[in-house]
């Protein structure tokens, strides 16, 4: 783990790791994308990224981890209503293996890809759920939580870091949930199904969840609408998973407040960039 700020380095530090060019994204995969707020990615990351991936991240869960101010939140148990639910987000800046994870090649052409051009970094983040006793993520809608920028140009990727299944309480998406209006947010880790009240009648008909199962190193990609979230973890494998949360370049601050935690306020109407949100065009090709 770093002591400086790696938030100010924007390109990988360690380009040793052999699997930059990994092809995420099948064929077919725009297609679904845009039919269902979706899709499953193939392999994203090898078994040597793996490995410091979750090496640092065992790190940041052991009891004497001190986070500090470059962390935009930390909850080493984010779950109100029993079990483990560890979240963070800033990670980038403090680990080199999530660092260069945000500007992983393969994750950012598809993420290119699948937003139509250019993307930066809106933030990542954490979430791990240990074995036996790990928390929920009820459902919701990523774009709930970020009404402070506009417009809705905002795309995720989520990373496994162990095998996910549905014991181990996979992300759950509704398919085509990315065409219907922003729902009102609710709590993280309050109440799995607190949804459903706020459904209508159409949307209760079509909340038909798709268990996202996937090896450790895979991914999927969804759109900032599509309703999500994920059940808790009674086995005995740990559930954990890396995001990434992707801007299309040119999506604008919405609130003169700082948009997170610790980092400077943009100004309303002024586009993201900068040291916090960097254009994650590693390569300087094609784009
Ligand atoms: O990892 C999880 O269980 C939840 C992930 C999630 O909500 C997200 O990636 O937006």
């Amino acid at each position: 783990m770093q002591t400086t700020d790696l938030s100010e380095f924007h390109h990988p530090i360690d380009i040793t790791i052999e699997d930059r060019s990994l092809p995420v994204l099948s064929n077919d995969a725009v297609e679904f994308f845009s039919e269902n707020g979706f899709v499953l990615g193939g392999q994203a990351v090898g078994a040597e990224r793996l490995d410091r991936l979750r090496r640092d991240l065992a790190e940041m869960m052991s009891d004497n981890f001190e986070p500090d101010q470059r962390f935009y939140e930390f909850h080493s148990n984010e779950a109100e209503s029993g079990g483990v639910l560890f979240h963070a987000l800033g990670a980038w800046r403090v680990s080199p293996a999530f660092h260069d994870l945000v500007f992983h090649s393969p994750i950012v052409e598809a993420a290119e890809t699948l937003l139509g051009g250019p993307v930066r970094l809106w933030h990542d983040q954490i979430f791990a759920k240990p074995a036996n006793d790990g928390g929920f993520v009820a459902w919701h809608q990523d774009q709930s939580y970020w009404t402070r920028t506009e417009p809705v140009a905002h795309l995720t990727c989520w990373i496994a870091l162990d095998d996910a299944s549905e014991e181990n309480g996979c992300v759950n998406y509704i398919p085509g949930s990315h065409r219907w209006p922003l729902l009102p947010r609710g709590e993280l880790a309050d109440v799995m199904d607190a949804v459903l009240s706020r459904l209508n009648d159409d949307q209760r008909a079509a909340f038909r969840p798709f268990a996202a199962e996937m090896p450790a190193g895979h991914c999927s990609f969804h759109h900032s609408m599509t309703l999500h979230g994920s059940f808790a973890n009674r086995s005995q494998q740990s559930r954990r998973g890396a995001v990434i949360n992707f801007i299309r370049d040119g999506v604008r601050s919405a609130s003169d407040e700082p948009l997170l935690e610790g980092v400077p306020a943009v100004p309303i109407g002024e586009k993201l960039q900068g040291q916090f949100f960097p254009l994650l065009n590693v390569s300087g090709e094609k784009r």
